[in-house]
């Protein structure tokens, strides 16, 4: 009997695109069950080209279920998500709850497939859309030349705020296209007014220095996320990782600066054979023919596109990329939709 599929955020930025990865990747799933907070209950979502109602979020909803993707706010999957568990599914989820506990395996299925195998709560956590956007790339590099330092800039898309992040973007874009604003302080954030969404400054016409909420010692939760949750994937505990985390003014797709330090001298060929051969990357590193990947071209993608590869000026063992991908496909719904998939595998 093919496993039931539950989808609990089903309507959400990243659910849509989940809906939509299910539909485009082999049918292995047999009924896929829609969830959603109660506001969506009764509408009617496009899935395997079929219409399917969305049921409100209960105990019951569960039974049955194999396999239950969730893509919801952290205090709903940490409530919700253990109740799924022990009806007996295979939770998949999607929010920071459990990436940190010992207990659930942060999983990236390019990078450590093996590690879904071992999930003692039932659970199974999927990264942070900026850690995965750039994490196939350097697991790559890292099982070749073994990482001992990482050092990493964002440029953040604001659909990695979900909905609202896409809705304020749009809205202080139409209130700035067509001016002569960002030409002397303060008149962006005048015309945008109060206007700033989930960011904390204007992201039309700027960028903004921040992602997430305030940790300790000025750090944001999204660069701890960086840094915490690459740690965990690759099995460095004490990897020594700077992030610095920007969003900035595009809808979808991460891009990432890199500069990575391995055990020995590297070669910007033998890097180059590794991202060219590497599954789910895609090189595109051409600078003399002006080619290198950039959010507008990669969005609606599945890989982690790289480029601009360079041994560091100053460090034969280091090297400098950049990397892009699209945050709500590799970065969130098709890496989940990938582990979902590792786990069906296991039980077919
Ligand atoms: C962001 N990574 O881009 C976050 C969302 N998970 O805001």
């Amino acid at each position: 009997v093919p496993p039931t599929l539950a989808v609990v955020g089903a309507t959400g930025a990243v659910g849509t695109v989940l809906l939509q990865i299910l539909s485009q990747h082999a049918d292995i799933w047999g009924e896929i069950r829609l969830v959603a907070s109660p506001r969506s209950v009764g509408r009617k979502l496009a899935v395997r080209g079929e219409e399917v109602e969305v049921v409100a979020l209960s105990e019951e909803v569960f039974d049955g279920v194999d396999v239950a993707l969730f893509d919801v706010p952290d205090e709903v999957a940490a409530h919700w998500a253990p109740i799924a568990a022990a009806k007996g599914a295979v939770v998949v989820d999607n929010s920071a709850a459990f990436r940190m506990d010992p207990h659930v395996p942060l999983v990236v299925p390019e990078v450590n497939p093996h590690t879904a195998r071992v999930r003692p709560r039932g659970i199974i956590a999927n990264p942070n859309c900026t850690t995965l956007s750039m994490i196939v790339a350097l697991g790559a590099l890292h099982a070749e030349f073994g990482l001992r330092e990482l050092v990493v800039s964002s440029y953040q898309a604001v659909s990695g705020a979900g909905q609202a992040g896409v809705r304020t973007l749009r809205e202080q874009l139409s209130l700035v296209a067509g001016t002569e604003l960002g030409t002397s302080p303060g008149d962006v954030r005048r015309a945008v007014g109060d206007n700033t969404g989930p960011f904390p400054e204007p992201v039309a016409l700027n960028v903004v220095p921040w992602a997430g909420s305030l940790r300790e010692d000025g750090w944001s939760s999204e660069e701890m996320k960086v840094r915490d949750e690459s740690r965990k994937i690759l099995g460095l505990p004490t990897l020594p990782v700077a992030v610095t985390c920007v969003r900035v003014p595009v809808v979808t797709a991460h891009s990432l600066t890199l500069h990575a330090r391995f055990e020995n001298e590297v070669t910007v060929d033998r890097a180059r054979e590794i991202l060219a051969t590497a599954p789910g990357v895609v090189l595109c590193d051409d600078p003399a023919a002006g080619e290198f990947p950039t959010p507008a071209d990669v969005v609606g993608t599945d890989p982690t596109w790289v480029g601009r590869v360079r041994r560091a000026l100053d460090d034969p063992t280091a090297l400098e990329l950049f990397v892009c991908g699209d945050n709500l496909r590799k970065g969130a719904a098709l890496n989940t939709a990938q582990i979902a998939e590792l786990v069906a595998a296991e039980m077919s």
